[in-house]
C-alpha cells in the first residue's frame, strides 16, 4: 500500500505580494479574498487540497509588517503562529524585493529550521536581469532553500510547485475529513466577501476601520438569507460607508451579494447593516470577541 502523505505548507510573506492569490491557484478555486490594497488577509485561514494519497494543507497569513495597533498585534500573532507548525514554509516575495529591505520577514524566516521554499512573485512584472539578481541574493540569504521564480496570478510554475510541495510532505495520515476544503465556514467566507467589496469600493482608512459579522445564514433550497452587520470604529464611518441618501451602501450590498451568490452556487437575500463600535480594532476583548 502507498503511504499517505499530509503536512501544512505555510505562506509568509509582506503584505500585497501575492500569497492569498497563490493559495487560490494551488488550491484552484477563489478561497480567500485578493485585493491590489495591501493588508487583506487579516486572519490565518487554511485551504485544504486533498487527493487519494495526499492532503497538503495550505496556510494564508496576513503580511507583514510593524504593527501600530491592536488589531495588527493579532495578525502577526497569526504569521508567528504558522512559523510553528509548518511542514514546509514558503517565503513569498515579489521580484522587486530584496532581502536588506525585507527585515521582519527575514528575521522571522530565519527563525524556522525546517524545509523551506523562496518564492519570486510577479516575475511578469520584472525582466530577466532583475529577476537573476533577486534569485541570486534570496539564495544567498536563505542558503538551504529553493529559490523558484512564479507569477501567482498567470499560473507561471503554479503546476510545478504543487507537485514539489506534495512531494515534500511527511508521511502522515489525514489532519481534516477528505471532503474539506478549509478549517473556516461558509459565514467567514461571506464576512470575508464583503470586506473585499469593501476594499474595493472606500478610500483611505475606512477598509482599514470596518470589521463584517454575519449574524444570520438561513439556507432554504432557492434561496439563501443573510444578515450582516458593518461595524466601524466612528460615527463619520458611518455616515461615509451609507453614503448620500444610502447610495454607497446600496452599491456595496449588491457588489457584495453578487459576489457572495457565485461563491456558494445559489440565490442570495442580503441585508446589510452598518454600526458603531467605538475603536474596536485598539481593543483586546472586543477583538476577540470578532474573532481575532
Ligand atoms: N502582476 C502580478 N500581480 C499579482 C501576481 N500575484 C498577485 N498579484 C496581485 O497582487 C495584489 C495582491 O495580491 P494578494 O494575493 O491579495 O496579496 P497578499 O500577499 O495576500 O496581500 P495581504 O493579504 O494584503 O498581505 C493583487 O492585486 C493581485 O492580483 C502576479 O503574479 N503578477
Ligand atoms: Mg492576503
Amino acid at each position: 500500500m502507498m503511504e499517505h502523505r499530509a503536512g501544512y505548507v505555510n505562506i509568509i510573506g509582506k503584505p500585497n505580494v501575492g500569497k492569498s492569490t497563490l493559495l487560490n491557484a494551488l488550491l484552484g478555486e477563489n478561497l480567500v479574498i485578493v485585493n491590489a490594497k495591501a493588508q487583506t488577509t487579516r486572519h490565518r485561514i487554511l485551504g485544504i487540497l486533498n487527493g487519494d494519497e495526499h492532503q497538503l494543507i495550505l496556510s494564508d497569513t496576513p503580511g507583514i509588517l510593524e504593527p501600530a495597533y491592536k488589531l495588527q498585534e493579532s495578525m502577526m500573532q497569526a504569521v508567528d503562529e504558522a512559523l510553528k507548525d509548518a511542514d514546509v514554509l514558503l517565503v513569498m516575495v515579489e521580484i522587486g524585493d530584496r532581502p536588506a529591505t525585507s527585515e521582519g520577514l527575514v528575521a522571522r524566516a530565519r527563525r524556522y529550521k525546517g524545509p523551506m521554499v523562496v518564492l519570486v512573485n510577479k516575475v511578469d512584472q520584472g525582466d530577466g536581469r532583475q529577476l537573476e539578481e533577486a534569485v541570486e541574493q534570496w539564495h544567498a540569504t536563505f542558503p538551504g532553500a529553493e529559490v523558484l521564480p512564479i507569477s501567482a496570478l498567470h499560473g507561471l510554475h503554479i503546476g510545478l510547485l504543487r507537485t514539489k510541495l506534495i512531494r515534500m510532505l511527511p508521511e502522515h495520515p489525514p489532519y481534516f475529513p477528505k471532503d474539506d476544503l478549509s478549517d473556516r465556514d461558509v459565514r467567514f467566507f461571506i464576512s470575508e466577501i464583503i470586506r473585499e467589496k469593501i476594499l474595493r469600493l472606500y478610500k483611505q482608512e475606512i477598509p482599514y476601520s470596518c470589521q463584517v459579522v454575519v449574524n444570520s445564514y438561513e439556507e432554504s433550497p432557492e434561496l439563501v438569507k443573510v444578515q450582516a452587520d458593518v461595524v466601524v470604529m466612528r460615527e463619520g464611518q458611518k455616515g461615509i460607508l451609507i453614503g448620500k441618501g444610502g447610495g454607497a451602501l446600496r452599491q456595496l450590498g449588491v457588489e457584495a451579494r453578487k459576489a457572495i451568490e457565485r461563491f456558494i452556487s445559489n440565490k442570495v437575500f442580503l441585508d446589510l447593516k452598518v454600526r458603531v463600535d467605538e475603536n474596536w480594532r485598539g481593543d483586546d476583548r472586543k477583538l476577540r470577541q470578532y474573532g481575532y
